[in-house]
């Protein structure tokens, strides 16, 4: 699997690739990551399109995080299932609209900034320059007001939190794709950011620690970049 790597190739940080490498772990299937970079398009161009995860098994190649999950059901039905039927298929697809729509934006007013500081050095002015043309301001900009930017993610949290403190995962009892996929977006702020985003008293913090322990720790064991 192309996996999006910083500077440093042990700092892995896309939310997309973190549900999928939890998503392969919960299907017991092991995988080997390939480090990959914004830069290098030409690598995945058998994929069709310019964005990590890609997974290749065997000859078959399979990109967008959603499709692999679809895929890994459908191929290895024999493992235990990411969604179990069609009808939690369709309240996952809710979950991934209502994170990429809500939280993602409300990280990314906290995060961006750190993560120009963690990519590779040949992505950093593609890096800067395209994310500076979508949000329309400089990075640093972006992110100024920390305070009130934190109000807001916990605000965009509630009903997560409203969930996992009735629910040890939103796939009840054992976790389920919905939950990689809200778990991909604060993994994605760990593993890119040194600021500690979520209150120690907090279901959703106990809902993460939950998740980063899973799979012998593989995300617990995800190295962060360190405080400047
Ligand atoms: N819909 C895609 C989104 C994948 C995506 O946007 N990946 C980012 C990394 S987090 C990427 O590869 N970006 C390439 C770029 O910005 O040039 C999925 O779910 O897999």
């Amino acid at each position: 699997m192309y996996d999006l790597a910083g500077a440093d190739p042990l700092l892995r940080f896309s939310p997309y690739c973190w549900r999928t490498k939890m998503a392969l772990a919960h299907k017991g299937l092991e995988v080997e990551t390939i480090p990959w970079r914004f830069t290098e398009k030409d690598v995945i161009e058998s994929s069709g399109q310019g964005r990590v995860p890609v997974l290749l098994d065997g000859d078959k190649v399979v990109s967008d995080s959603w499709e692999i999950a679809c895929y890994l059901d459908e191929a290895y039905a024999d493992r235990p299932a990411l969604f179990g039927s069609a009808d939690a298929r369709g309240a996952a697809f809710f979950i991934k609209r209502w994170t990429e729509a809500v939280v993602h934006p409300a990280l990314v007013r906290l995060i961006i900034a750190d993560i120009v500081k963690i990519v590779d050095p040949k992505d950093a002015g593609y890096f800067r320059e395209t994310r500076e043309k979508a949000l329309g301001a400089s990075l640093e900009d972006y992110v100024a007001a920390k305070e009130e930017n934190l109000k807001h993610l916990h605000a965009a949290l509630t009903p997560l939190r409203l969930s996992v403190k009735d629910f040890a995962f939103l796939g009840g009892e054992s976790p389920s794709y919905a939950d990689y996929i809200v778990f991909g977006a604060l993994q994605w702020a760990r593993c890119s950011s040194p600021q500690d985003l979520l209150p120690e008293d907090d279901a959703v913090t106990a809902w993460f620690d939950r998740l980063l322990n899973l799979y012998d720790g593989l995300g617990a064991k995800a190295p962060r970049p360190a405080a400047a």
